[in-house]
């Protein structure tokens, strides 16, 4: 009997690291994290403009563009503000952000060459 009881801490204590380590997974991929795909932007002047708009957002606390892989990463207090509410921003600076589409008129007002083709 003791040993049953034993075991059956054991199995406890095994199940709950698990959950320990699970629970750590999701810490590593942040709620206030998000790579947003900024198709659109194609020089360091798009990567200004896309980055003053974001940063205008309540609640981001910082943005790194990658402009080769034209990614956006953003760290932001998911308390504050939701995903959705940056893209919306991107893409009232004039740029698509992920499967939001980009304002027209803010896009037509960009310097002719940040003007995306597609
Ligand atoms: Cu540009």
């Amino acid at each position: 009997m003791k040993t049953l009881i034993t075991l059956a801490l054991l199995l406890s204590v095994a199940a709950f690291a698990g959950e320990k380590k699970e629970q750590h997974k999701m810490d590593m991929s942040k709620p206030g994290h998000a790579m947003i795909n900024v198709p659109t932007i194609q020089c360091d002047n798009c990567v200004k403009t896309v980055t003053a708009a974001v940063k205008k957002v309540d609640g981001v606390e910082s943005i790194k563009i990658d402009l080769d892989k034209k990614v956006a990463h953003v760290n932001f207090d998911p308390k504050k503000v939701k995903l959705a509410d940056i893209e919306k921003a991107i893409a009232a600076s004039g740029y698509d952000a992920n499967n939001v589409k980009r304002n027209k008129k803010a896009h037509d007002a960009l310097s002719p060459c940040c003007q995306s083709k597609r």
